[in-house]
């Protein structure tokens, strides 16, 4: 089984998450996604609307989404790879670069990050109505 692992905080899900989440699937079987937790959220510099147990469950409502673990650290990722046994890691392209180091230990992704969306904009937006 070729397993794939992605990190995020997935807020506000958008069509922009789902096809990272679809496209990083049919790189394999099985899809873990480690979600920031909020304390996480903090040290990124980012204040979720939605807390880690409401995201984590709208996650796992996808059906490319098969396991959701906790993201907590930055550091954590060499150990979930090693963990979870995991094949493919994959991002989407504004993190190009960043994790080249883990492909010492596995298949490293970066995918085209979808235009003209994401949780920022949809937040801007909306405050304008
Ligand atoms: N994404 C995308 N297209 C968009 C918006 C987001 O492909 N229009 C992708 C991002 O590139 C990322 C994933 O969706 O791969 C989740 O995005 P965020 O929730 O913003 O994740 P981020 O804050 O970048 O967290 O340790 C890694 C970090 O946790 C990544």
């Amino acid at each position: 089984m070729r397993k794939v692992i992605t990190y995020g905080t997935f807020d506000l899900l958008h069509y922009g998450h789902i096809l990272l989440l679809k496209r990083a699937k049919e790189l394999g079987d099985h899809l873990t996604v480690a979600l920031s937790t909020d304390d996480f959220n903090a040290i990124k510099g980012k204040q979720a609307y939605f807390s880690y147990e409401e995201r984590k469950m709208m996650l796992e409502a996808i059906k490319y989404v098969d396991h959701v673990i906790p993201e907590h650290i930055w550091e954590q990722k060499s150990a979930d790879i090693q963990k979870h046994q995991i094949d493919v890691f994959v991002m989407g392209d504004d993190w190009r670069g960043k994790f080249d180091e883990l492909s010492t230990l596995c298949k490293v992704v970066y995918l085209p990050r979808t235009p003209d969306i994401s949780t920022t904009s949809i937040k801007t937006n909306l405050q304008k109505f």
